[in-house]
């Protein structure tokens, strides 16, 4: 596999790991770098790049770039679509969205953004992406059928079914700003028939926050909008310290 897939799997072998989510858009160049030093001296184990509205090439290259030069671990583009690529990052999540209705975002930018990702030298880290209920702005520009909140069964199969077409990570998402993260009984559902790695995100704001989808069996946590909102504080810091805590240092 890829310099990237080994990196995160040599790190999940010492626990859970933590990636924070920067929007170049909200935070461009240098203050994305700033954010992501300071996340990185926390514990955090990789920088993901990406957001809904505003993302061009240029601004994804810009904070990229920026990042490149102040933190040591990996930048991960987190595409809203092939305007999201950029050769300055180290990855991308090649990330079929499951539970759309668009078929764009299933599979068909994907046909389209492939050569590109090929062009550019963008390691591909394929994941299964599901939606959650509540969603948020995901739910409704990914054109989705949320997952109910309390339907186990369909969030088990949809990242079964993932991990059988060979995709290598699946990624839970409540909604960027979601009121609560994805359920502690669907985290623990879908953790126990998966053998790739499982990903939660959205909603997760607080040390409480991420003690509940820890203990539940998340692999690797995704926190955005508590940096968007708060910088560096206490509830960010309280989250690293939590998954710190698991790896045992
Ligand atoms: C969004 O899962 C991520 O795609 C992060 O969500 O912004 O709520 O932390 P938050």
């Amino acid at each position: 596999m890829g310099r990237v897939f080994d990196y995160l799997h040599r790190e999940l072998e010492g626990g859970p790991l933590h990636l924070t989510l920067i929007d170049p858009d909200k935070s461009p160049g240098e203050k994305a770098a700033a954010i992501a030093e300071a996340a990185v001296k926390l514990g955090s184990h990789a920088i993901l790049l990406g957001g809904s509205t505003g993302i061009t090439p240029e601004v994804m290259g810009a904070a990229a770039s920026a990042i490149r030069t102040r933190v040591p671990v990996p930048t991960i583009i987190f595409p809203e679509g092939p305007r999201s690529l950029t050769p300055a990052a180290d990855a991308v999540f090649f990330m079929s969205l499951l539970n759309s209705r668009n078929l764009d975002l299933v599979i068909r930018a994907h046909a389209r953004a492939a050569p590109m990702i090929r062009a550019m030298k963008l390691e591909p880290l394929s994941l299964g992406y599901l939606v959650i209920a509540p969603g948020m702005r995901v739910g409704e520009v990914g054109a989705v059928d949320a997952v109910d909140r309390e339907d186990l069964a369909s969030a088990e199969g949809f990242a079964l079914a993932a991990e059988m077409l060979g995709m290598r990570f699946v990624y839970l998402e409540a909604g960027s700003g979601a009121p609560s993260p994805v359920p502690d009984p669907m985290i623990r559902a879908v953790r126990r028939s998966l053998s790739i790695p499982l990903i939660v995100g959205g909603g997760i704001r607080s040390a409480a926050d991420a003690r509940g989808v820890l203990d539940a069996g998340a692999q690797i946590l995704v926190t955005g909008t508590v940096t968007e909102t708060e910088g560096i504080g206490s509830n960010f810091r309280g989250i690293l310290a939590e998954v710190v805590r698991d790896r045992g240092h």
